[in-house]
C-alpha cells in the first residue's frame, strides 16, 4: 500500500505546471533528457499536473543533477550501487542522481554488458514519486517499493502507486 512523508506535504492546491531544469554544470545528452521528460509524462498521465523543462535552473520548481560523493546537502552519495539517488519531499524539488553509476538511458538494460548497470527511467519515476509526495509502498509491483536491483526495468505506474497520487492531485 502507498505511503506519504510525514504531515502528507504536497505542491500547493491548484498547482497546474510544475517546472524542471537540469543542472548546468552537468553535460546531459539530449537521450538522458528524453529519459527525465518520458518519467515525467507518465506521472502527469495520471495527475493534474504538467511538467515543464526550462533553461532556468535556479528559478526551476525541480532541479536535477548527477553528483558524487559528498555534493552538500548532507547526503553523500556511496559510488557504485547503494544509493542510486535521492529526492526530497514536497516542495523542496533537489533530485539528484549519484554520478557513480552505470546509467543506461537508451537501449534495454536487461541486456547490458555492466553486471551494475541501471536504468535512468525506472529511478526517474520512482525519485519523481517522491518528490510529489510519495512514500514508499509494499506493493512489491509498485513503482514506489523501495528495492530495484541493478539490470532490471520497471517504469510502468502500478494501480497503488496511481490511488496514492491521485489522493494528493
Ligand atoms: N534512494 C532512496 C529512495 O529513493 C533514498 C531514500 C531512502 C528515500 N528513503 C527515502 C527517498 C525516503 C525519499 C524518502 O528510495 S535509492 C529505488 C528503489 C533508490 C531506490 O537510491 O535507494 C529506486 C532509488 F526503490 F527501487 F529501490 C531509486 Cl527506484
Ligand atoms: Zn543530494
Ligand atoms: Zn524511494
Amino acid at each position: 500500500h502507498y505511503s506519504f512523508f510525514d504531515g502528507q506535504p504536497r505542491w500547493p492546491e491548484g498547482t497546474q505546471e510544475l517546472t524542471y531544469a537540469f543542472d548546468p554544470d552537468n553535460a546531459l545528452d539530449d537521450v538522458s533528457k528524453t529519459v527525465f521528460g518520458n518519467a515525467f509524462s507518465r506521472w502527469s498521465e495520471v495527475t493534474t499536473i504538467s511538467f515543464r523543462e526550462t533553461s532556468s535552473y535556479a528559478a526551476a520548481d525541480i532541479r536535477i543533477g548527477f553528483y558524487g560523493g559528498d555534493h552538500g546537502d548532507g547526503e553523500p552519495f556511496d559510488g557504485v550501487l547503494g544509493t542510486l539517488a535521492h529526492a526530497f519531499s514536497p516542495t523542496n524539488g533537489r533530485f539528484h542522481l549519484d554520478s557513480a553509476e552505470d546509467w543506461v538511458a537508451s537501449g534495454d538494460v536487461t541486456k547490458a554488458s555492466l553486471s551494475n548497470a541501471v536504468d535512468l527511467e525506472s529511478v526517474a519515476v520512482h525519485e519523481i514519486g517522491h518528490l510529489l509526495g510519495l512514500g514508499h509502498s509494499s506493493v512489491e509491483d509498485a513503482i514506489m517499493y523501495p528495492t530495484i536491483t541493478a539490470r532490471t526495468r520497471k517504469v510502468e505506474l502500478n494501480e497503488d502507486d496511481i490511488l496514492g497520487i491521485q489522493v494528493l492531485y
